[in-house]
């Protein structure tokens, strides 16, 4: 057989999170600050909007067609019979609140509605509307994302030490070598869950631990997307 031939394409590293042609988004904030509003904006939607929190129990879901100059100009340029865009899957999340992690709310339940997400839409409230009401009491953006994404990391410090409990029992009744190396990196993954309080997406990983964690898809390895939901004389001012 003839060698290989070599390419001098340089290779690609491997990316954090789940490859696929069918990716979604989702809305995730607290309670009553403007996540399904923004839904039905993005998505010509009418799910329901309304004054108080936990409006939104079930996910809303929709499909946006993602607009790309690129395939447009191939459509005209080579007229195909049938045109098929790229299309965004859209969820709108039940609000989450402290302690949500530990059942607070509305609970665990819809964190696994944020387990199915590709990546986030982190909606933050910073209008003032003293008729809109706000479960911390005042509006604080700061202090409100703080919240969302320590929920996040206390839920995969749960899920890990899970995954952890197994595969120490795995590796102590076998001697697989990638279970062993699957260990040790997802117990460095949870030490720096811990101690630096770091999103994992925002930490560098060396292929071998980007692997593992694809295999395990934390929440806070998804990509996020920060929106500040503020009005229109404030957006305004700051720019
Ligand atoms: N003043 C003001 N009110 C807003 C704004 N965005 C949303 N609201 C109002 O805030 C209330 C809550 O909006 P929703 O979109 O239902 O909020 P949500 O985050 O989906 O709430 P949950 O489903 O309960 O988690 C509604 O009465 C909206 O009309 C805004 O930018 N300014
Ligand atoms: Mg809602």
């Amino acid at each position: 057989m003839p060698p290989k031939k070599k390419t001098d394409e340089p290779e690609r590293p491997l990316l954090m999170g789940r490859l696929g042609t069918n990716l979604k988004v989702g809305i995730l904030g607290l309670p009553n600050v403007g996540k399904s509003t923004f839904f039905n904006v993005l998505t010509k939607s009418e799910a329901q909007a309304e004054n108080f929190p936990f409006c939104t129990i079930d996910p809303n879901e929709s499909r946006v067609a993602v607009r790309d100059e690129r395939f447009d100009w191939l459509c005209r340029h080579y007229k195909p019979a049938s045109k098929v865009s790229t299309f965004l899957n859209v969820t709108d999340i039940a609000g989450l609140v402290k302690g949500a992690s530990e059942g607070q709310g509305l609970g665990n339940a819809f964190l696994s509605h944020v387990s199915a997400c590709d990546a986030l839409f982190h909606l933050c409230r910073a209008f003032d509307d003293d008729d809109v009401t706000h479960v911390e009491g005042e509006v604080n953006p700061a202090r409100d994302l703080e919240i969302i994404s320590n929920e996040l990391r206390m839920k995969d410090l749960q899920y890990l030490e899970g995954a952890i409990d197994k595969l120490q029992k795995a590796t102590v009744k076998g001697s697989d070598k990638s279970k062993k190396d699957e260990l040790e990196i997802l117990v460095k993954v949870k030490a720096m869950l811990e101690n630096e309080k770091k999103p994992v997406k925002l930490v560098t990983w060396n292929e071998k631990e980007i692997d593992v964690l694809n295999r395990h898809l934390l929440l806070t390895a998804k990509p996020i997307v920060y929106l500040v939901n503020l009005s229109e004389k404030d957006y305004i001012r700051k720019v």
